[in-house]
Order: structure tokens, then C-alpha cells, then sequence
């Protein structure tokens, strides 16, 4: 296209769930120069709500294995959006040895499943304290949608060093036999994305946020602010 015009273009015949690039040249008398590649992944065709997106860590019982330092994580870089990020920071101790608990993370920019294109964690930190994890989970709406089993042992668990980090990219995700259950299971029954529903005294529906959830999603924004947030990030801290 000539400098200086703007244009649209609709690409058509696209298949679902895959991943797309364009790049643009211009031209004008002096030559043609090309614009970097801009990448995004099309919808899969399932339109499967997200109303809420958690994951699960489990952290391995072994010597050295809990972390003081927040979790970044980031889903769902698909080169549209930039990643829904989360750093986990619960007003509690984290990451400790043995512990399993489950996170509620940020998802701005995740209509639906098929927007969830990968998942990555990073030990985030100032302290050179290496976190080691037996299992993860990615939770959405309530059910699991990926797991990854490390085992228990000392060469078998994911180790996450000073900034060190565990990514799943798009083909290993989709892949994934959870993943392909909580796909299989939302085409099959139609209540299984339907939040907790009760019916209120003029006979509307209503959505019904549990105590849990609301404290939960309140406290994961809490911490992601604590450190994403520049007026807050050093100033704050929680106590426990
Ligand atoms: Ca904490
Ligand atoms: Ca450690």
C-alpha cells in the first residue's frame, strides 16, 4: 500500500483456534519497507464463558522448596492484548513447603476459553529464593482446565530459580487431556459454565458471588496492585 493511506482489510476462510500473522509494506518512489509482524489466534468456535480463572500451586515438600517472592503470572499472549498478568501475593505466607492453595488471577482481556492461548510463571523477586513446585493447575470457572504433575522428588519437580520461569505455549495447552475434558464437558452439558444461580423474590435470575470468591478476587488484586502499581509498590506491604 502507498504511504500515508489507511486501509482495512478482512482476512476470510480462517481456521479456528490457530494462529495468524500480517505484516504490512509500504512503498513509496523511494522503495517499500516492511512493518514487523503482528500475531493473534483466532477464536476456536465453542464461545465458552470465563467468569472466573484461578490456579492451583502445590508446592513440593522438600528442603529449600517454599519461596518468599510473589508468583508473576501471565496468560493469554496472543499478540493482540498484551498478557493478563497477576502477581500472587495473598495477605498470608505464601509458597510455603507443602502447601497447596489456590490463586484467583486477573482476567481482563479473556472473554472465553479459546482467549487463554498459553500460560506462563515466573519466581518474582528481589531474594534469590528458588521456589519448587509438584503441581499446577489452571482453574476456570471452578473446574480444572490444565494440570502438570511434577512428582515429588528432588530431580523430578519444576524448580524456578531467580527468575526463572515455567511457560505452556499454545499447542502443549490445547493438547492437554484437562484441557480437552473441560472442552468436552462444556459441548456436552450446558450448565457446566453456569455460575452458582438463584432466583430472586420478583423471579429474576441472579448470579451468587460466595463469601470465598469475592474475599479471594479482592485479595489477588490487592497483591497484584502491592507490586504492579507504582504508587503503591514499596510503600505497602501485607501483615500477617
Ligand atoms: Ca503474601
Ligand atoms: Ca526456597
Amino acid at each position: 500500500m502507498p504511504k500515508f493511506d489507511t486501509f482495512t482489510y478482512t482476512d476470510t476462510n480462517l481456521q479456528p483456534d490457530t494462529r495468524y500473522c500480517y505484516q504490512i509494506e509500504t512503498y513509496n518512489d523511494e522503495g517499500a519497507r516492511r512493518s514487523q509482524l503482528l500475531c493473534t489466534y483466532t477464536h476456536d468456535g465453542n464461545a465458552i464463558p470465563v467468569w472466573r480463572l484461578q490456579l492451583r500451586v502445590k508446592v513440593a515438600n522438600l528442603a529449600n522448596a517454599g519461596s518468599d517472592n510473589p508468583l508473576r503470572v501471565m496468560v493469554a499472549n496472543n499478540g493482540q492484548y498484551l498478557p493478563t498478568e497477576t502477581i500472587l501475593d495473598y495477605g498470608q505466607d505464601d509458597f510455603e513447603r507443602n502447601s497447596d492453595f489456590t490463586y484467583d488471577l486477573n482476567f481482563d482481556d479473556i472473554h472465553e476459553l479459546s482467549d487463554i492461548t498459553d500460560l506462563r510463571i515466573i519466581n518474582y523477586g528481589n531474594d534469590q529464593d528458588d521456589l519448587y513446585i509438584s503441581e499446577l493447575s489452571l482453574l476456570v470457572n471452578q473446574h480444572e482446565a490444565f494440570r502438570r504433575n511434577f512428582g515429588v522428588t528432588n530431580s523430578s519437580v519444576l524448580k524456578l530459580g531467580y527468575y526463572g520461569s515455567f511457560s505452556v505455549e499454545h499447542a502443549e495447552l490445547r493438547s492437554d487431556p484437562t484441557w480437552q475434558a473441560f472442552v468436552a464437558s462444556s459441548r456436552n452439558d450446558r450448565f457446566f459454565n453456569v455460575p452458582p444461580v438463584s432466583i430472586s423474590d420478583n423471579g429474576q435470575f441472579q448470579v451468587v458471588i460466595s463469601r470465598e470468591q469475592i474475599a479471594s478476587r479482592i485479595e489477588s488484586l490487592m497483591g497484584h496492585l502491592l507490586h504492579a502499581d507504582s504508587e503503591l509498590r514499596g510503600r505497602f506491604k501485607w501483615g500477617f
